[in-house]
């Protein structure tokens, strides 16, 4: 089936039609956001309509205990004059799903198409606390449409229609070799050392899948292992308004494996990552949040060379900690780089188009608007 998202504006003479709401970040180019605008004739009456997208920054405090919003930015603008059409920017040939649904739809749609620029950021979600009201920060993407004489003209949030889109980046398909990582560590009254090695074979690695870390330890000390602990951190680094630096423990869970003094050990751990048990981390990095529950942990930031890190806003990392606990106190450990992604999704094709309307999303972010002109007035 072919999903279409529809989104009215709370006047009911303007909607937005969009195929999808995740626009892949090929690196090179962007998915271009083609979609189609409905108006009432009477509405638009002589006037020009718009569409518009933006990608905005917000952050709040640097102390995330506090996270409400107190700073946004745009980081891109770009405003498309759907009716009249601009001769300067001729809509191109249309696409299979604007030509659908014109046809459906009828005379009073017309198709716009948006081509974001490349090297923007992807869009983040910083998980909001219980209190927290109103649109979290981090980075997101929004199309909106509305009718004007012009565009200085204010438009209020009632006569504007918005739907949030989202940019996510898959995992490339040849990545590099497997990290790997080493320690030696001397004890007082142990002539040999001790040695940690740990290990991934993959570069990168998808979200909600096991991730393996060998770990082999070559002891020629007396000390006895009594535990190896793994733990993954999220590393969110704001790059824009403020250097704020959060690590965040994602995952961590201590395996009862000891090791005698004068002996080795080798074994494969497995780890998975999961927002599931990371819910209630306020601040957490999360891709970005179109519906309650249909997000995840943040995907790794990929810098390509040449990128303007402050554009980007927010940078994700993540890494793996391998730690050993010695007998008699002290521990050892390494860390490894993660990349977490999503693969490559396969597409499939389909025929009929299903149309999703947002109503109830309409309701929760018309509240957010409502909140937000409140934020705005005082
Ligand atoms: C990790 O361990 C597994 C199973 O012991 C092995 O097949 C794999 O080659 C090891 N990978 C690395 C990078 O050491
Ligand atoms: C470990 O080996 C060394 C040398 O082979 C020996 O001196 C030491 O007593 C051994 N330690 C233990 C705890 O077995
Ligand atoms: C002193 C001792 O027995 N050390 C052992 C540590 O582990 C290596 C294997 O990696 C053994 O060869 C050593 O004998």
């Amino acid at each position: 089936l072919y999903r279409v998202y529809k989104k009215t504006c709370s006047n009911g003479k303007l909607a937005i039609y969009l195929g999808k709401r995740d626009f892949v970040d090929h690196v090179d180019m962007v998915d271009p956001i083609d979609g189609v605008v409905l108006v009432d004739p009477d509405y638009l009456k002589g006037r020009k309509m718009f569409v518009m997208l933006t990608c905005a920054f917000r952050y709040g405090h640097d102390d995330l205990d506090v996270i409400g919003l107190t700073f946004r930015k745009d980081l891109y603008v770009q405003v498309l004059q759907v009716f009249p059409p601009e001769p300067t920017s001729p809509q191109g040939p249309l696409t299979v799903l604007q030509e659908r649904l014109l046809q459906k739809l009828g005379d009073n749609a017309y198709p716009f198409t948006l081509q974001m620029v490349v090297n923007l950021p992807c869009s983040v979600t910083l998980q909001p606390g219980p209190e927290d009201a109103g649109k979290a920060c981090g980075i997101d993407f929004e199309v909106k449409s509305f009718c004007a004489e012009n565009l200085e003209e204010k438009i209020s949030k009632r006569d504007s229609v918005r739907l949030v889109v989202r940019k996510v980046q898959f995992a490339i398909p040849e990545p590099g070799p497997g990290p790997c990582a080493q320690t030696t560590r001397r004890f007082l009254l142990s002539a040999q050392p001790l040695q940690l090695q740990a290990s991934m074979d993959r570069e990168v690695h998808y979200h909600g899948k096991p991730i393996a870390v060998n770990v082999s330890i070559n002891n020629c000390t007396n000390k006895v292992i009594k535990k190896i602990k793994i733990s993954v951190d999220q590393i969110t680094d704001v790059v824009l308004y403020s250097l704020d630096k959060y690590t965040k423990t994602v995952f961590i869970q201590e395996f009862m494996e000891t090791v005698a003094a004068n002996s080795s050990f080798s074994k494969s751990f497995e780890v998975t990552p999961l927002l599931a048990a990371n819910c209630q981390k306020q601040g957490l990095a999360l891709d970005g949040k179109l519906k309650h529950g249909d997000t995840n942990l943040a995907s790794s930031t990929i810098l390509q060379p040449g990128m303007n890190k402050e554009l980007l806003g927010i940078l994700v990392s993540y890494k793996v900690r391998v730690n050993l606990m010695v007998s008699g106190g002290g521990d050892v450990g390494v860390e490894l780089p993660l990349i977490l992604m999503h693969p490559k999704p396969s597409h499939g094709d389909s025929e009929d188009i299903v149309i999703e309307e947002f109503a109830r999303q309409e309701r929760r972010e018309s509240q957010e608007a409502l909140e937000e002109e409140g934020d705005e007035g005082s």
